[in-house]
Parts: C-alpha cells; sequence; structure tokens
C-alpha cells in the first residue's frame, strides 16, 4: 500500500503538542517559550479538539485562571517554577489590586481568540454537552468583552486600543516599530546603540540563545519594548494612569478585526444557553460593527492601523490589512480588493503564503520575524475569512502551502514565504494544532 505522507505530518504534529504539553495547558515552543499564551493557547485548543477534546477544554479553562477581577484575560500566565521567576518579577501584575492572587500574570492582553476557540470545541460537542460547555465560558467570556470595550475603547468609537506592541501578537510589525520610534524612544537609546551596548543587551536576552538573532528582534526595538513595558508596569498597569500622558496607544487592525469575529461568537454562545448579553455590551458590538471601515485608506486601497489619540494612520502595509477578511463585518467589494492585494506578486502572492509583510514594504526581510516570513495562525485566520466570503480557491492554496510546509520542515515557529525555509521556534505548538485543524476539516492532499 502507498504511503499516504499526510498521516506522518499528522502524527509530528501530535507529537509537537504532546511533547509541550504541561499539566493543564500547552506551551508554545520548549526552551524560547516556557509559559502559557493567551492566544496560543486558543489556536491550540482549536487543533487539540481533534485528538482529545477534554484536553482541548482543559486548555481554555486553564487560561481562566489568569482572568483579572476587571475581566482582562492577561497575555501570559507565567509558569510557577524556579526558572520563571525572573520573568514574574519583572512584570509585577501583583501591582494592580485587579490581578488574580494564586497565580503570576503579565498585565496586559493579547487578541481574542479564545470566543472562536469556545465555539469550535463546541460544534464537536452534542447538544446538550455544548450548552453546559458554552455555559462554563459564557460569563467569563462576557466579562472579557466588556473589558475590552469598558477599558480599551474609551472614545466608544467602536475599536480596542492596544498600549503595548505585545498585545497584538504581531510583535515587531512595522507599524508598531514606527510608533516606537516616534513616540517611546527614550533619549539614552542613542547612546547605548553601539557594539559594547549590543553585548550588553545580547547577554541579557534569552531568546537569541534559542533562535538565530536575524531571526528575532533587533537589540535596540527589544530593549525599547522592554522600556514601555516598564512604563507600564510604573503606572501599576492602570490604564487610566497610562493612557492620561501616553502617546503610544494603536487601534490595531487585526485585533480589532479578530475582535469582531469574537463577538459574532459570543452571540452564538449567548443564543445557545439562552441567555442575552448585557445591554452595553451589545451596544458595543453593534457600534463597532462597522469600524473597520475607519481603518481603510482610499488612495493606498487598503487598510491601516491608526495612533488611537490622534486617529493618523499608520501608513505601513502588513498582513493586518487582510485581517478584516476574517472579521467578516466588511463588504464583498472590500473582500474583493484585498483578495487583490493577495493575487499581487508585489505584495502578498509568493510561492508560501501569506507573507506577514508585503514584499514591497522596506521591513520585508524572509526570515525576520513578523517582517516578512508566513505565520500559520495568521494563514489559518486569512483562510477562514475567504472561505467564508466565498473565495474557495484562495483559502484552499493558503491552507494546502501551510501543510506542505510543515510537512518539508516540520512544525516551525514561521517560514520563508519565498523558498519555505523553517526559522524560529522548533516543535512550535499552534503551527503543529493548525495544521492539524486544516487537514482534518479540509481534506488536504499532500502532492508527491
Ligand atoms: C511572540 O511574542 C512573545 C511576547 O509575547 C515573545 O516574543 O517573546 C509572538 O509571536 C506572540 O504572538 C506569541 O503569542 C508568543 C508566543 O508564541 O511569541
Amino acid at each position: 500500500m502507498e504511503k499516504d505522507p499526510s498521516v506522518s505530518v499528522a502524527q509530528i504534529c501530535r507529537d509537537t503538542l504532546e511533547q509541550n504539553w504541561r499539566d493543564d495547558h500547552t506551551i508554545p515552543a520548549g526552551n524560547l517559550y516556557p509559559h502559557q499564551w493567551l492566544w496560543d493557547s486558543a489556536f491550540i485548543a482549536i487543533g487539540l479538539r481533534h485528538i482529545d477534546i477534554d484536553r482541548a477544554q482543559t486548555e481554555l479553562r486553564s487560561l481562566l485562571k489568569g482572568q483579572w477581577a476587571n475581566g482582562m484575560l492577561p497575555h501570559i500566565i507565567f509558569a510557577e517554577h524556579e526558572k520563571a521567576s525572573r520573568d514574574r518579577y519583572l512584570w509585577q501584575a501583583w501591582r494592580n489590586p485587579n490581578a488574580p492572587e494564586d497565580v503570576n500574570t503579565t498585565g496586559m492582553t493579547q487578541p481574542p481568540v479564545l470566543a472562536e476557540a469556545v465555539v469550535k470545541i463546541g460544534e464537536k460537542l452534542n447538544m446538550k454537552d455544548r450548552r453546559a460547555w458554552y455555559l462554563d465560558m459564557y460569563q467569563p467570556l462576557v466579562d472579557y468583552h466588556s473589558w475590552l470595550y469598558r477599558e480599551r475603547d474609551p472614545q466608544n468609537d467602536g475599536l480596542a486600543l492596544l498600549i503595548h506592541p505585545w498585545e497584538s501578537g504581531l510583535d515587531s510589525s512595522p507599524p508598531w516599530i514606527d510608533q516606537l520610534h516616534m513616540h517611546s524612544k527614550p533619549w539614552w537609546i542613542n547612546l547605548i546603540d553601539n557594539r559594547l551596548g549590543h553585548i550588553a543587551i545580547r547577554a541579557l536576552r534569552r531568546d537569541t540563545r534559542h533562535v538565530p538573532p536575524g531571526q528575532r528582534m533587533n537589540d535596540i526595538d527589544i530593549l525599547m519594548y522592554m522600556n514601555v513595558m516598564q512604563r507600564l508596569k510604573r503606572k501599576d498597569w492602570d490604564i487610566e494612569r497610562i493612557l492620561a500622558r501616553s502617546h503610544f496607544a494603536v487601534e490595531d487592525v487585526a485585533f480589532n478585526s479578530i475582535l469582531l469575529r469574537a463577538n459574532e461568537h459570543l452571540e452564538t454562545i449567548a443564543k445557545t444557553v439562552g441567555h442575552e448579553l448585557p445591554q452595553e455590551l451589545q451596544d458595543n458590538i453593534q457600534r463597532s460593527k462597522g469600524a473597520l471601515e475607519e481603518l481603510w485608506d482610499t488612495g493606498h486601497e487598503q487598510y491601516f492601523s491608526r495612533n488611537a489619540l490622534t486617529h493618523h494612520a499608520i501608513k505601513e502595509p502588513t498582513i493586518a490589512t487582510l485581517l478584516p477578511l476574517y472579521a467578516g463585518t466588511i463588504t464583498k467589494e472590500r473582500a474583493k480588493q484585498l483578495v487583490q492585494l493577495l493575487h499581487d506578486k508585489k505584495q502578498f502572492d509568493s510561492p508560501y503564503p501569506v507573507p506577514s509583510v508585503p514584499f514591497t514594504s522596506t521591513y520585508y526581510n524572509h526570515l525576520s520575524y513578523w517582517q516578512g516570513p508566513t505565520w500559520i495562525n495568521t494563514n489559518w485566520l486569512i483562510a477562514d475569512g475567504l472561505e467564508r466570503y466565498g473565495f474557495k480557491d484562495e483559502a484552499k492554496r493558503i491552507r494546502q502551502k501551510s501543510v506542505e510546509l510543515v510537512a518539508a520542515s516540520g512544525p516551525y515557529e514561521y517560514f520563508s514565504a519565498k523558498d519555505g525555509t523553517p526559522a524560529g521556534a522548533k516543535n512550535f505548538s499552534w503551527t503543529a494544532a493548525l495544521v492539524l485543524d486544516m487537514l482534518s476539516e479540509h481534506s488536504l492532499q499532500l502532492e508527491n
């Protein structure tokens, strides 16, 4: 009998998820990412549901341990072992009275993919179990989405703002680097931007011990990220104090696209369990439905994130412009315009779609973190959106190529969009989980 190569890809993905499992959750990758990340766990649960539905549910329930009293779901729940103490201490979430007492977390969030994962698991359950599952997750989700609007949309414009690039999940994406250099560059950075300074920063970095430095953020940018984080910490992670004197807040296209889709899932969950969402949340959800249009740039014919305080567009093109497809709230006309970008060889069309920035971007580098490579999670989101807008061939190609990348090299963190070179962390959990999902849901065939 001929060997079916897709079987072995699935097995490699399952092994990765097994290897990265820790008691009640999955770490993104050994060494580089030893804690639990919010949107990673959501993507991971989407894949885990094909292997073990209980484990997928445990993965998501474990996120709730970290939920703050104000509803925020933090972007990381820190591991409790000794080796993680430096990270816990660096963040000091305990300075804020809303932080949970018995677990250590960061003081900021990440894209709200949770409702998507809850629904995807629900789809695998019979109606009685689905209702029970949704009931468990309903109030934490309501609290989280209510927090997003209450604390992160102070202008009531329907777009949530982010206070640190790490909240976007697309950490080093050009709009964030642009804003960082424009509004958050401390005076002393130029003084240490020299050989000795770099040696000192490198000695403190843990990530570049595990991944070649050229595939991670550069030393100065990462130092500036840490500096912004320290400033937020000094304000005790209190949003009013943070925003009172900040110039560094962004209404991010990708994050808001994900929030819009998550709202729709939350409505489904509420309907299934027979609950009415709180009126204020319903109003916010309603208001945010058309808000992405605020971020559309006529002239560049694409979406841009914008500075949340000045409302100036940050005109750095990135993959985020395609995420409104996933939101599902844009018109068919807009969706067609985005598909044109996807077909444009100078922009996003590539042998291994979808590059995290278009080829025309001045930031483009084929292996540099969120500034060029293809990531499987953004592929999953874009393909899901394309399919719902009826662009089935485009969706299929993205999934097919994603699976091929992993079949050729294993579940790496990211890959060159030009030649498929694997990069970043090995045995990366969301890559494994989402490829499993693509294989299970879309009956893809691997060529040869
Ligand atoms: C990356 O972000 C973390 C900080 O949160 C890091 O660079 O150390 C991003 O790719 C982020 O999206 C992801 O959730 C995280 C863990 O995989 O790694």
